[in-house]
């Protein structure tokens, strides 16, 4: 057996039954991220995504004698604690901490996203005398961060004084998230020797579960991977982006985090850019595409399964353009390449995550009769009904087009048209999976139109 390094991290942590927080969490993170994760849990709730319904504490002895056992035994770089439940089981974990000297990532946790209390209300003093002082990282919320700097919150200002306050009771690095305070954004703030490093990212209108655990899970990871804490804290940032956008809502109540989003999405990219690649070249092999490209180029693009910027869609470099008799692809495939075709995608995915790709081509009427009577569904915009607004918003003229489309459809549609306007081609656009499925869709209806050349 050869030995392959890996590196290695414990949770202190309460199970959640409906897997969304919890030890659960916080493994699943540890796994995405390529930790091996370790775990001594505290207690066992009966939960579900609308509520805590009981608690069952572990004895604070099997506590201790979890993290001793995993210790003894496994070269944990890093750790993090998540429900403590009481002052007893905060006494062994901060003994465990001495101990070892663990570098540990403490989520204060107080209540559940539904409100449900998680460490016993005379206990939360405890937290702040025995673990807070112990801790290399802390993550709490706003109301978190009120109780142990003893002040409210509201502004970012407030959060600083807060991070600064809550350092003195001993803690290294201090993130105070601030997701719970108003605003399109939502800003988070560390604190670390004396300076502050903001973080600023596009809210996520989502309530969701298990949030938490998962950001402090992360950072644990990437201490474990021997990333400086600001680095760990950074990408831990950029992780629960798409853990947040892409959660599973799986009950009725709030929405479980999804922390395999990103991996999902390193996995696919190679894939993805094959695809493109095969669909480019499948375009160049076959000279009926010819007569349908498009004056400004046509593009093909694809996008990772979870994707939320044109980063996560891959396409043409410089698209696809005619060149004497031939279709030709001016660069490789590449994440990022596209604007229009890349927002056509990610407007669509936001109605049927599926239908991950699109093609433009030059607007042939007849075309568009070929994919009816081919059986697709074809649905159109008009320029001239766009409301001044939508012009500046998010996506612009093409993301509002669409939308209007997949309306009239009641679906995403194969097939998008419009006429244009002054300064605006016409333009087809086919939807589908993938990118050689949306070509192939495209040739088969190319060929299905009657004979002679488009107009
Ligand atoms: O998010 C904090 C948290 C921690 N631990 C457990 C939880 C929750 C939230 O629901 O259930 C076990």
């Amino acid at each position: 057996m050869i030995k392959r390094e890996v590196s290695c991290a414990i949770t202190v942590a309460g199970s959640d039954s409906c897997g969304g927080a919890g030890v659960e969490a916080d493994l699943k993170t540890f796994a995405a991220l390529g930790v091996f994760g370790t775990c001594a849990l505290t207690a066992v709730t009966a939960q579900n995504t609308q509520g805590v319904y009981d608690i069952l504490p572990i004895p604070p002895r099997m506590v201790e004698r979890q993290i001793e056992v995993v210790l003894d035994d496994i070269p944990v770089k890093a750790a993090k604690t998540g429900m403590l439940y009481s002052r007893d089981i905060m006494g062994v974990v901060a003994e465990a901490v001495d101990r070892h000297e663990l570098r540990v990532v403490v989520d204060p946790v107080f209540r559940a996203g539904t409100g449900s209390l998680l460490i016993r209300e005379e206990d939360k003093e405890a937290l702040i005398e025995t673990v807070v002082p112990r801790s290399f990282v802390i993550t709490p919320n706003r109301y978190e961060a009120e109780d142990m700097a003893k002040m409210k919150i509201e502004t970012i200002d407030d959060m600083k004084k807060a991070a600064s306050n809550i350092s003195e009771l001993g803690a290294k690095v201090v993130v105070v998230k601030g997701g719970h305070l108003d605003g399109a954004d939502v800003t988070d703030i560390l604190h670390y020797d004396s300076e502050f490093k903001v973080f600023t990212k596009p809210r996520v209108e989502v309530e969701a579960h298990g949030g938490g655990c998962t950001f402090s899970a992360a950072i644990a990871a990437y201490l474990a991977l021997d990333y400086d804490v600001v680095e760990a804290v950074t990408k831990a940032e950029e992780f629960m982006q798409n853990a947040i956008a892409f959660g599973s809502k799986v009950g009725k109540g709030r929405v479980p985090v999804n922390p395999m989003a990103n991996l999902f999405n390193e996995a696919e990219r190679h894939r993805v850019l094959e695809d493109v690649s095969a669909a480019a070249k499948m375009i160049e092999d076959h000279s009926e595409f010819l007569p349908y490209i498009a004056e400004v180029g046509t593009q093909v693009a694809m996008a990772l399964p979870y994707a939320s910027t044109k980063r996560h869609v891959a396409a043409v470099e410089g698209r696809i353009v005619k060149f004497g008799e031939r279709a030709r692809a001016v660069g490789c495939a590449r994440f990022g390449a596209s604007d229009h075709v890349a927002r056509i995608v990610l407007t669509a995915m936001g109605h049927d995550p599926l239908k991950r790709a699109a093609l433009n081509l030059r607007y042939d009427q007849d075309l568009v009769a070929a994919f009816k009577k081919l059986g697709r569904v074809v649905s159109s915009f008009d320029r001239r009904l766009e409301p001044p607004e939508a012009k500046a918003m998010e996506g612009g003229t093409l993301a509002w087009g669409v939308e209007e489309a997949i309306k009239a459809a009641g679906r995403v549609p194969d097939v998008v048209y419009d006429f244009g306007e002054v300064g605006k081609e016409p333009m087809i656009r086919v939807l589908g999976n993938s990118a050689m499925e949306v070509v192939e869709k495209a040739l088969a209806s190319i060929k299905r139109r009657k004979h002679g050349n488009p107009n």
